[in-house]
């Protein structure tokens, strides 16, 4: 038997509509459609917000699903997106205003105040979610007295609306709606009473479905317009970093940990039931909900953003910014020269980011970086510092040593980061898919479709003979990592 389906996967700076088959033995992916993505931010007479062009993202994946069908007739959709987002609905289903963007400022020292409600013990406790500005808890706070969620019904997350605006069916897939900070971890259920103590309306919370279950059919006026068949839509893991990490090439048995590499990196383990321990709350780990019940035990570290951030703001200065050559120069810069704390809150919000770095590094007596070849290094780097620490706090929180890193993601193609993470980890790295998000969407829809593909073990068995992985060992260098730190 052989499937074909559409995968939708949606990143913060770009989307792509994918068209996987899968058989025995078989898992080939291919590209039909591919657009950018990214903020808009609207004033008025409002304060300027950051906004998702949901619209835009909602005609550009039914273009894809177009194409993806033209090109091999699809069995099957299934979406992801980034998490935390969400568009409210009005009871007869109509869009209250336009889902806001997780980077946007509104939710500026909302954490402080619901931790005057909620201590961050009850609250990690509950959701077990790493304290992150954006988390849709406070994003919901930020809100609660402005004009959508006085009027708002239902809250639905980016893919499950999308979902909605395909099917007609409303519902929450466990893994996007586990990154809420309002999903209580140990029921695996909403955490209603902390909404009601938060004083974000219980009701807006639709029924949960898992990765594997059919949304529906397309709706017939959707499929008419866009002279697709009524396919149906079924849920993946709609997180996209949960389905990254179904498509991470673990081989069984292996104490591995993952970096899904994109915008950000996600950092962290697979296991079968939350930590919620002092420690794990100190290290502000979070326990995401995995496709078959599993637990994404992970930090988000700042990622490849400042980078694409520090081009942006090349560009716009008028210079010529070729990434392949500037990471090859990069590569020549002598290591550890300057890093910065990546995770520090400056680098969060669009900007500037090469002057944000030259004041990080003279703040902790550095010299800044002179060239953007040494910006980059320096991005590196203290990418690969944040990595380590993270990989130890991991086997340090859980009590499980890892003995390999897998990365996944865009940032499996950047052979200096991969290098580099090898050599501050001291553990070998193993690099790709690239579309490991993507591919874990696929098999999750193939699996419903009937094909054999039982547990997580099966999918990843079947990538790792489909798809080619490169192996990097730590160098001679990684003495030299062995003892540096951000000063
Ligand atoms: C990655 C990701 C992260 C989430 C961030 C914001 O694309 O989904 O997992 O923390 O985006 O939604």
């Amino acid at each position: 038997m052989t499937v074909r389906v559409a995968a939708v996967d949606l990143g913060a700076t770009s989307g792509r509509v994918m068209v996987g088959t899968v058989g025995t033995g078989r898992l080939v992916l291919e590209e039909a459609h591919r657009f950018p993505n990214g903020p808009v931010r609207v004033a008025g007479r409002q304060k300027p917000t950051l906004h998702w062009d949901v619209l835009g993202i909602y005609a550009k994946v039914l273009e894809g699903i177009r194409a993806a069908h033209a090109q091999t007739p699809v069995d099957a959709i299934g979406i992801d997106s980034w998490a935390v987002d969400y568009g409210l609905l009005a009871a007869d289903g109509t869009m209250l205003g336009n889902p806001v963007h997780y980077r946007d400022d509104r939710t500026d020292g909302v954490i402080d105040q619901v931790r005057l409600v909620v201590p961050d013990r009850d609250l990690y406790t509950t959701t077990g979610i790493q304290q992150l500005p954006f988390n849709t808890l406070y994003q919901l706070v930020s809100e609660l007295d402005g004009p959508r969620l006085r009027h708002a019904s239902t809250m639905l997350m980016v893919p499950d609306l999308l979902a909605y605006w395909l099917t007609g069916q409303i519902g929450a897939e466990h893994t996007n709606a586990s990154t809420t900070q309002l999903y209580d971890v140990r029921t695996r259920s909403w955490a209603t009473g902390l909404a009601d103590a938060v004083g974000v309306p219980r009701g807006l919370f639709p029924p949960l479905r898992s990765a594997g279950d059919v949304i529906g059919p397309l709706l017939p006026e959707v499929a008419g317009e866009a002279g697709l068949p009524t396919l149906p839509v079924i849920a993946v893991g709609s997180h996209d970093t949960a389905s990254a990490v179904v498509g991470v090439p673990a081989e069984p048995g292996t104490n591995f940990a993952y970096i899904s590499s994109g915008t950000w990196s996600l950092v962290g383990v697979e296991l079968d039931a939350p930590v919620l321990s002092d420690a794990a709350m100190a290290a502000n780990f979070t326990n995401e909900v995995g496709v078959d019940g599993k637990i994404r035990f992970l930090r988000n570290v700042m990622g490849l953003w400042v980078l694409s951030e520090c081009v942006r703001a090349w560009r716009a200065r008028g210079f010529e910014v070729n990434l392949p050559d500037l990471l090859a120069q990069a590569a020549e810069v002598p290591p550890l020269r300057a890093v910065v704390d990546i995770n520090t809150p400056e680098f969060f919000p669009p900007g500037d980011m090469p002057a944000r770095i030259e004041n990080a590094c003279r703040a902790t007596e550095q010299e800044p970086p002179a060239s953007p070849a040494e910006f980059v290094r320096c991005v590196l780097d203290s990418l690969a510092l944040a990595y380590r620490r993270a990989v130890r706090e991991v086997a340090d929180v859980t009590g499980r040593p890892v003995d390999v890193v897998h990365v996944v993601g865009g940032g499996a193609r950047n052979e200096l980061l991969c290098q580099l993470t090898a050599d501050a980890c001291g553990v070998p790295v193993v690099a790709g898919p690239v579309e490991a998000t993507a591919l874990g969407n696929v098999l999750v829809q193939a699996r419903a479709l009937g094909e054999d593909l039982p547990d997580l073990a099966s999918m990843r068995a079947l990538i790792r003979s489909t798809h080619p992985v490169r192996r990097y060992t730590p160098s001679a260098r990684t003495a030299l990592w062995s003892g540096a730190e951000v000063p």
